[in-house]
Order: C-alpha cells, then structure tokens, then sequence
C-alpha cells in the first residue's frame, strides 16, 4: 500500500500528543496493515519495513480504535522486532545471555536470546540441544502417544494466551478438544478476563461489551471502577479525556481505585475504596439510585428480571453502610451515584481491579445491575464496557479458549454445543468429553500433584504471571513433558522446559485479532521470521499431524482457519458468517456480521432484546464480602498489584527498548508514608514483602497516592531480573464461577531487609 503523508502521533501521560513528521525516507518503505500486539485497544497501525527489517510504525489514520493515535508502547514496536544492533538486554540480571546463547552459530538475528531453532533435552539436567522441526515433533508425539495411553487425554493440557491470533487460538482449541479428547486448555485469560465473561453471561445472557469506543465521543458520565486507563488503555483513556476536557461542566468522571493514579487526574469524583469493597459501593449507588427515583422504570419491567429479588439486599446497601466498608465518605458515594443517575448517557469501563477478585464475577453483576437499573444500555453513548487486557483476549473466548467453551460462544458443558462442534469437525459424536477442562490455577495444582503429565504453553510466561509461584515452579518440575512455544529464550517458564519451539512474533506472520470493542482486525505481514521461526498455528498442526491427524490439520494459510472457524460461528451471537480476509483488508469489521452485504455491528442490544432465552436482561444480587485473605497480626498489610505504563507484562519484550525502561527502570512497592512511619521506613529503603506463600523483594516508594494499610507492587519484574518476584507472594484463592484467581489482593507482612537478612 501506499503511505499518506502523515505524521506519528503519540500520546504522552500528560496527554499532550507529540507529533513526528515522516521523512522522505521513510515514505520509501513498504507499508503494511497491522495491529498493535499489545494492549486490548487494539490499535491500528502502518508497519513500514524494508529489506526484512521493520523500521517504522505509526497509528493507523483509518482504523476505528486510535485513528493515527498510538502510546509510548506501540510507537517503540520496531525496536522490538528489529533492535538497532545486538545489545545486551536491559535490565538489571542480563542472565538472557549468560544462560546458554542459543544463537551461537553467527546467524543475523533481531535480538541475541530470539529463539530460532527447535530445542530439546532429555533430562532437565541437560543443556537444550538444537534439533529439527521433524524430529522436535516426532519425539513431542511421541512422548504424548505413551501419555495417553497411560494416564488418558487428561493428562495432557495446553496453557495459552489472549496474545495468541483467533487462527491460532482455534487451532489448539480443534486439536485438543476434538482430536486429543483432553477439555485441559485454558489461558491466561482466566487471571484477566474471566469474571467479565462470566459477568455479561449470567446479566445479559451473552458475553462482551455491547457498546464500542465511538460510544465514548457520545457520553457524559464515565465510570472508570478498577482501570488504570491512563497506564494501560492510553489511547482509549485520551478519548476519554478529549471528551472531558471538550465539555468539562456537562461531562463527569468518576474513578474508583485505591490508589490515586493518573486516571485519577480527569475525575470529578474519585473514590479511593479499600481493595476488594466494589460490590458493597456499587449496591450502594444503587440504593441512592433508588431512593432518588432515578431509575427507568419501563425498561426494567419490560426488559429486565430480578428486580424484586434485589430489593432485599439494596435496601440494607445504605451509602452509611458502604462507607464504613470502603472507606468513603457516605456523601461521596451519594454524589457518585447522581452522577451516574442524572446522566443523558453514562459509560463504565472496568478492568483487572475488578476482574481479579475471588468475587470478580459479583463486581461485573452489581456494575451491570447500575446500567440495566437506568436503562443505560443498548443505546448511543451508554453501556457497560469491560476493556480486555491483551490483543486477542476476546478472539480467544470467541474460538473457545477457555477450559469450559468451544468455538462460538458455546459450553463443553451443553450437550447440544458438542455435538454441533463435533459435526463441523467432522469427528464421531462423543468425542468432545463432557466436562469442563481445568482452569488455570487448577490446571498447575493438577500438574504440582502429578494428575495432569503433560503441558504445552504458548505465548505467556507463568513462571512470572501466576499466583504463587511456588506451586507453578513444582507443577513444570513434576511434569513428564513441558513443552513451551515462545519467542525468546531463556525466559523464566522455557528454563523448565523440556522443548521450547520457536514462534514467529508481530509482523513476521498473519492472522487476525478482536479487540476490546468486538472489533475483528487483520494483521499483515510484514517481514519474514527468523531463522526456522514458525506461525503458532503452523506448530500446532505440524505436532497435530505427526500424532496422525493430517487431514484435520493439514491447513496451508490462516486464511483456510479463518474460513473453517467462521462455519462455527453460524447463526450464533458473534456470527461472522460476512466477514472474510479480503473484507478485513480494506477495514476491521465489528461482530456480529452474518452476511456479505452486513456492514458491522456497532452496538448490541439496541432492540432492546437481551440474550437470555426470555430476552430479558438479569438483575443479580450480591452482597459484599470479603476478599479470601484479610490483614491480620502476623500479616497486616493489604498488597495490591498491577501494571505500570511503559512495561507489557513479564517485560521479554518491553524490557528490551531502552526509552521505555526510562520511565520505570525499578521494581518498587508502594506505599503510604503514615505506614511508612509507624514501621521506621524510610524512602528508597530495601524492603522484604512477605506473605504466607513467599516473598519478593523492592525498593519502597512513599506515596499518599496509595491507602494507608495497602501496599502496590507491578508484577512486571520476573526471576531473571532479580528478587522483585511479587507473584511469589499472592494468593491462588479464585471466585467460585469464573475461576479468575484474587490477584489484587493478599495479606503480607512489610520487613527492612538489613545487612544479615
Ligand atoms: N502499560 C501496560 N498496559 C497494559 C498491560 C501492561 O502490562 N502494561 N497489560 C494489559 C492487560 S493484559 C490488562 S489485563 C490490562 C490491565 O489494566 P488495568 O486493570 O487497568 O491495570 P492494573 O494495574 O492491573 O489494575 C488497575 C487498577 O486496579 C486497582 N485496584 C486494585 N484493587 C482494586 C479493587 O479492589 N477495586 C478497585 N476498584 N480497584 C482496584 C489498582 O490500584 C490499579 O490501579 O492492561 C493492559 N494494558
Ligand atoms: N500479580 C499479578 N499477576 C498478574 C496480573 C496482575 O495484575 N497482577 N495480571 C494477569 C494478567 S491480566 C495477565 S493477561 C497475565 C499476563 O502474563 P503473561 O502472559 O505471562 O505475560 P507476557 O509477558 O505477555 O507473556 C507472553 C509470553 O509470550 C511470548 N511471546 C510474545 N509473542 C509471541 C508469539 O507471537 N508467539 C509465542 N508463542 N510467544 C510469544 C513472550 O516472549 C512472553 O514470554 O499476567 C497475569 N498476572
Ligand atoms: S494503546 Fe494499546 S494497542 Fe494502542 S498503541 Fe498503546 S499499547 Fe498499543
Ligand atoms: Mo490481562
């Protein structure tokens, strides 16, 4: 394609927008289509390379996520994919390099520990040894074969990734589910997304948001509850705050977290809660909604169920109540809710302050309960809008990605779901194993107690982003077989691993993503992968294949997946029977798109007509509890965990750019100088973060941005970078539908690390 002549522009955290004019040069390289591999904004963007090196990326004017906007993250994409040389890795261990150099061998590759051959080894004692495509699948089949013959198709699982494409995801999905017979496949999208899921199916009948960005130009209240937008959806938060700052009297901002981020900056009202109190604030407003009238009263009998069976538990959510709970003051709380309630339209945005909570599933019902109670749903500018966290989370629960669906919104539990995918896969009726597969933390206690054999992680790195590592580090040393697909190594999980298979990352292969407004993007390709570097997909179905199944996978291009997968999704939901390759090329498309001539769907529910078999839309009631750990004696402080805005999770590849290591260089805790006081510590002092299950170590950072009696720690920084592990520390307690576990939340114990600890 050709490249229009504009400039990049790049959102900084004070919101000013730097702008950089192209270069003669750089309007000389080729153009290609692409997505930003981060966040779940799902941003558009140019990928301009040349010569098998990507040099260039700027925000895609036309794509309907960031029109030309991109953050600090996606403008610095070419550095990941093609460093300016070989640098040592940023970062304070370096032992990326020192730990074998599977690159030995002088071959031009992008970084110096890119993985770019098949690797294996016969005892975890032993070196990785390089080894063919064909033999790395023959021995993984193998050793597969015996384990199912032994120990049956559950003792074999996968564990993946929302950063994974739909053909990818589909593909792991088809091999496990309909060909190994093992429902073991689960995502780390369960420690991110899952209490969404669960929450819009059991309100609304149906998961994902019904609304989209275009939604945030049209409203005048936004309630952001556990989202630190700013850091982690930048360009969705600019919109956000254009729309503020364009009609600061009419439009109101609410923000509801512990800490006072930079989100915090456009609030009209912010509510710093104590961790884990949401569902009694939020059964609250609703109570002050109800006593001031503002309810629809029409739209919750004719569209809605449950309204009776709430009464009892609003009626006892006094703002009092709730205030003694959380930590606000009453009036505030009052004040919140006639925002909220006064509003023309009003959007709530969530995320992981949310979602990670052994009660995630109840926050996403009470914050639904609030739209449904007001009508504030299906229309322009209003809704409930969950923002995924990673790229594809929500392809991934569209292709079944999760331990209790199939492909196309469908349940493993429903028996009528299976058989229609057993038929589509052409497989005997009975294939598909009726129960639901293990869920993330589930699936590594199975494999720390010897029950599940074997596992296959793509594209996530558990040994830094699951609750108590401890158990993942016993699960992957019980394991008969750990397989890890990434592109790097070493990172933490392919040291225990017995084969690492190397991936082809963004822009070396195509695909298509969903982003967090159910918008299906194509990503071309750009450059080629490195050395034998394959698609996840490919890898899939060549280890598919060597276990005998070569016509179910014998796929050519993600194109023939993407045309196999969309069969499954006909006359559901998320029916995408119009969309194809060709279509997505010219612009993304918004499911559901049936036909050809249907153009995208902006909005769901717009009739009125919710997913429930009655087409009404559920009330639920919860009342607050409290979170699976609280302070105690030994442990009295609460810690809280998330993200810091120029790190992308376990950091393989933000931890690589310079520019974005300037911001955070650190690991540090947070936390409020009045604790800080009362345990003798000063600032910058050495701390050891204690809990029942481990400890981490940081430097503190004093803070009344952050509640008295709660600590903050980014979970960015894994082992190979030092001691500042802080999954080491939280809790695997999970709520009881979604399965999500609480990692915003455990007790720990704040210790000065002196000189002879
Ligand atoms: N820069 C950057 N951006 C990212 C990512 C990244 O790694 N780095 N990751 C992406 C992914 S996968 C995800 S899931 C999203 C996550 O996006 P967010 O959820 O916005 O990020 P977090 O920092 O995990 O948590 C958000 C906030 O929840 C607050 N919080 C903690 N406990 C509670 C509570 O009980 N109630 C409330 N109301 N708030 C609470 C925390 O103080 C924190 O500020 O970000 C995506 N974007
Ligand atoms: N304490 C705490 N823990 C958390 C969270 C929290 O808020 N607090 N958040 C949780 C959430 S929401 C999430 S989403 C997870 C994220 O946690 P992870 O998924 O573990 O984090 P990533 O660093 O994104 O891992 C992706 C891995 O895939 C590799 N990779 C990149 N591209 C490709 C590719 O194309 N193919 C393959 N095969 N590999 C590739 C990367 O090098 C990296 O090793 O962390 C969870 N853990
Ligand atoms: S907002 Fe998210 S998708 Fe957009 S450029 Fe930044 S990291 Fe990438
Ligand atoms: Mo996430």
């Amino acid at each position: 394609m050709t490249a229009e002549r504009v400039v990049m522009q790049v959102v900084q955290e004070s919101g000013e927008i730097v702008e950089t004019p192209l270069t003669e040069d750089d309007l000389k390289l080729t153009w290609n289509k692409s997505v930003c591999p981060y966040c779940g904004v799902g941003c558009g963007v140019l990928v301009g390379s040349k010569e098998g090196r990507v040099l260039k990326v700027r925000g895609d004017p036309n794509h309907p996520a960031n029109y030309g906007l991109l953050c600090g993250k996606g403008a610095t994409l070419p550095q990941m994919v093609s460093p300016p040389a070989r640098q040592p890795e940023a970062g304070p261990s370096g032992a990326g390099i020192a730990l074998g150099d599977p690159l030995a061998g002088g071959e031009m590759v992008r970084t110096p520990d890119r993985l770019i051959y098949p690797m294996m080894r016969r005892t975890r004692a032993d070196q990785f040894q390089r080894v063919s495509w064909e033999a790395a699948c023959e021995r993984i089949a193998a050793q597969w074969r015996r384990i199912l013959h032994d120990h049956g198709p559950n003792a074999v699982a996968f564990y993946i990734s929302g950063q994974l494409l739909t053909e990818d995801y589909y593909v792991v999905n088809k091999f496990a589910k309909g060909f190994l017979g093992t429902n073991n496949v689960d995502s780390n999208s369960r420690l991110c997304m899952a209490s969404a899921v669960s929450g819009y199916v059991t309100s609304l009948g149906a998961d994902a948001p019904p609304g989209c960005y275009a939604d945030i130009e049209l409203a005048d209240c936004f309630l952001l509850v556990g989202s630190n937008t700013a850091a982690c959806h930048p360009v969705t938060f600019q919109r956000i705050r254009r729309r503020k700052l364009a009609a600061p009297n009419r439009v109101k901002v609410i923000v509801v977290d512990p800490r006072r981020t930079r989100t915090a900056e456009i609030a009209d009202l912010y509510l710093p809660i104590q961790p884990g109190t949401d569902v009694a604030l939020l059964n609250a407003m609703l109570h002050v909604l109800i006593r001031q009238g503002l309810m629809d009263q029409p739209f919750i009998q004719q569209r809605t169920t449950g309204w009776e069976g709430l009464q009892a538990v609003i009626d006892r959510s006094t703002p009092e109540q709730a205030a003694a709970i959380c930590g606000v003051e009453a009036s505030r709380i009052r004040e919140a809710a006639l925002m909220f309630g006064k509003a023309r339209a009003a959007m709530s945005f969530w995320a992981m302050g949310v979602n990670q909570s052994t009660h995630g599933t109840a926050k996403n019902n009470c914050l639904i309960n609030l739209h449904l109670a007001t009508g504030q749903i299906g229309r322009p500018g209003a809704g409930p809008f969950s923002l995924t966290g990673q790229p594809n989370a929500m392809g991934g629960r569209e292709t079944g990605g999760l331990a209790h669906l199939l492909p196309g919104h469908r349940l493993i539990a429903r028996e009528q779901d299976r058989q229609e995918v057993e038929r589509l896969w052409n497989v005997p009726t009975g294939r598909i194993a009726p129960q639901p597969g293990l869920t993330a933390v589930e699936l590594f206690r199975a494999l720390a107690e010897g029950t599940v054999k074997s596992v296959w992680i793509i594209c996530t790195n558990p040994l830094v982003s699951l609750p108590n590592l401890a158990v993942a580090r016993e699960a992957l040393a019980k394991a008969e077989l750990v397989v890890v697909s990434d592109i790097y190594h070493p990172t933490e999980t392919t040291l225990l691993a017995d084969a690492i298979l190397p991936a082809a990352q963004w822009a070396e292969r195509d695909g298509t993503v969903t982003n967090s407004e159910r918008c299906i993007s194509y990503m071309e390709q750009a450059v080629d992968p490195p050395g034998e570097a394959l698609p996840d997909w490919r890898i899939v179905c060549r280890v598919a294949q060597a276990m005998g199944h070569r016509e179910a996978f014998a796929f050519q291009t993600a194109e023939e997946i993407y045309e196999e997968y969309k069969r499954l999704t006909r006359g559901r939901d998320l029916d995408i029977g119009g969309v194809t390759y060709e279509r997505l090329k010219r612009s993304p498309i918004q499911w559901p798109c049936p036909t050809p001539q249907h153009r995208s769907t902006m909005r769901r529910y717009t009739d009125g007509v919710f997913a429930h078999p009655d087409g009404r839309a559920k009330f639920l009631a919860h009342d607050y509890r409290q979170p699976a750990e609280v302070a105690d004696a030994e442990f009295p402080m609460i810690l809280t965990t998330g993200r810091v805005r120029d790190q992308w999770h376990t950091m393989t590849r933000t931890g690589k750019i310079p520019v974005l290591l300037r911001s955070e260089p650190a690991p540090f805790v947070e936390l409020n100088p009045e604790d800080a006081t009362r345990l003798g510590i000063a600032e910058g002092e050495l701390l050891t973060i204690r809990s029942r299950r481990g400890c981490a170590r940081a430097a503190c950072r004093l803070t009344r941005d952050i509640k008295p009696g709660s600590c903050f720690m980014p979970f960015h920084w894994g082992g190979l970078r030092g001691e500042a592990v802080v999954n080491e520390t939280t809790i695997e307690a999970f709520d009881p539908l979604s399965k999500q576990p609480e990692l915003k939340f455990c007790a720990v114990r704040l210790e000065k690390v002196t000189g002879d600890t």
